[in-house]
C-alpha cells in the first residue's frame, strides 16, 4: 500500500493585530506535533498567515495588500519552510498573493504545496470566489473576496508527489462538482484544501449553522467519493475579530466516509493513515470515467 499519513493542521482564529512572526510560530508548532504523531504531510488552512481580511471593506483595495504575500517563502515564513525541511514533512499552506507582473499588480487567493524537501512543487489560484465586489448594506456582514482578488489563472492541475496525484483546491472551491471532477479527470488521488467559513449566513435569518456545516461536509464527502480520492479538509476557526468561522476540518476516505473530524475551534490537529491504494477501488469500478462517463451529454457545463 502507498500509505500517507496526513494531518489536517486546523487553525483557531488569526486576530486582526497578530502578527506573521506569531502565526508562523503557531503552523510551526502544528507541524512539530505532526511530525511526532507520524505524518510527512500537512495541510493548513486557507488565508492561514493572518485573519480573514475579506470580511473588511476597503475603498482603496491597496489597503488590504498588508494582509498579502510579495514572495514565498519570505523572511517571515522562510523558518516554516526550513523547519519542515528537516523533519521530512510536505505542507500545503494558503495565502494572499500578490503578483508584481511588470508593474501590474495581481491578487489571488493562492494556496502552495510544498514536498518533503522543503522545495515548492505546485502553486493552485482559487478559481470560485465567492461573494461580492463592493459594499452591501442588505447582508448582515461583508464578504469581499470578488473585491480584493481576481479569479485563479492556472486551473486545476494536479502534480505528482509524495507518491501520489496531488490536487488542490480553496474553500468555496469545495461546493462546486466541477472543482472535484476537474481534478478526478486527471486522476487524483488527494485533495488539500483549506477554508475560512463564516458560521452563520450573511443573509440573516437563512441557513441555520447546523445546516452550514453540514453542506461543508456533504460537499467534501460527495466530491471525495465521485472521483475516488482522499479529501483532507482544514478549517480556520473560532471568533476572529468578532465574527464566527466554522471549524469542522476532517479527513474523507475515497469512500466519501469521514475518517478524522476535529472536535474544536481552536488550534488542533487531525490525522488519518491514507492509503492512496484505496483509490484504486473506486476509479477502476463504478467511478471509472472511461468506461461510464457520457461527455456528449455534458456540453451544456462547459458551454455556459
Ligand atoms: N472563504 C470562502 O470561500 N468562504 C465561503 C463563504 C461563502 S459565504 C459568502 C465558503 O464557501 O465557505
Amino acid at each position: 500500500p502507498r500509505k500517507i499519513t496526513v494531518g489536517g493542521a486546523q487553525l483557531g482564529p488569526i486576530q486582526r493585530a497578530e502578527s506573521r512572526t506569531d502565526v508562523v510560530r503557531r503552523l510551526i508548532d502544528l507541524l512539530e506535533k505532526a511530525h511526532r504523531r507520524g505524518c510527512s504531510l500537512v495541510v493548513f488552512p486557507e488565508l492561514a498567515l493572518t485573519t480573514f481580511f475579506p470580511r473588511w471593506y476597503a475603498d482603496d483595495i491597496a489597503e488590504m495588500d498588508v494582509y498579502f504575500e510579495r514572495e514565498m517563502p519570505s523572511a517571515e515564513t522562510q523558518p516554516l519552510f526550513d523547519r519542515a525541511r528537516e523533519l521530512g514533512v510536505g505542507f500545503y499552506l494558503g495565502y494572499a498573493e500578490l503578483d508584481d507582473q511588470g508593474g501590474t499588480l495581481h491578487r489571488y487567493n493562492t494556496a502552495v504545496l510544498v514536498d518533503q524537501t522543503g522545495s515548492i512543487v505546485g502553486k493552485y489560484r482559487k478559481v470560485h470566489l465567492p461573494g461580492h465586489k463592493e459594499f452591501d448594506d442588505s447582508l448582515t456582514r461583508q464578504h469581499l473576496e470578488k473585491r480584493y482578488f481576481e479569479p485563479g489563472d492556472l486551473g486545476f492541475p494536479v502534480w505528482r508527489s509524495m507518491d501520489g496525484v496531488m490536487g488542490m483546491c480553496i474553500c468555496n472551491d469545495r461546493r462546486w462538482p466541477e472543482t472535484w471532477r476537474s481534478l478526478g479527470m486527471r486522476g487524483v488521488e488527494l485533495v488539500m484544501l483549506g477554508y475560512n467559513t463564516p458560521t452563520g449566513n450573511q443573509h440573516g435569518g437563512m441557513e441555520p449553522p447546523h445546516q452550514r456545516m453540514f453542506h461543508n461536509h456533504l460537499s467534501i464527502q460527495a466530491g471525495a467519493y465521485q472521483n475516488a480520492t482522499w479529501a483532507v479538509a482544514v478549517a480556520k476557526a473560532g471568533v476572529e475579530d468578532g465574527h464566527e468561522l466554522m471549524g469542522g476540518s476532517c479527513i474523507v476516505s475515497p469512500q466519501g466516509e469521514i475518517v478524522a473530524l476535529a472536535s474544536t475551534v481552536e488550534d488542533e490537529l487531525i490525522v488519518a493513515d491514507c492509503d492512496l491504494d484505496l483509490c484504486n477501488f473506486g476509479k477502476s469500478t463504478i467511478f471509472n470515467f472511461a468506461a461510464h462517463r457520457r461527455p456528449e451529454h455534458y456540453k451544456i457545463i462547459t458551454e455556459q
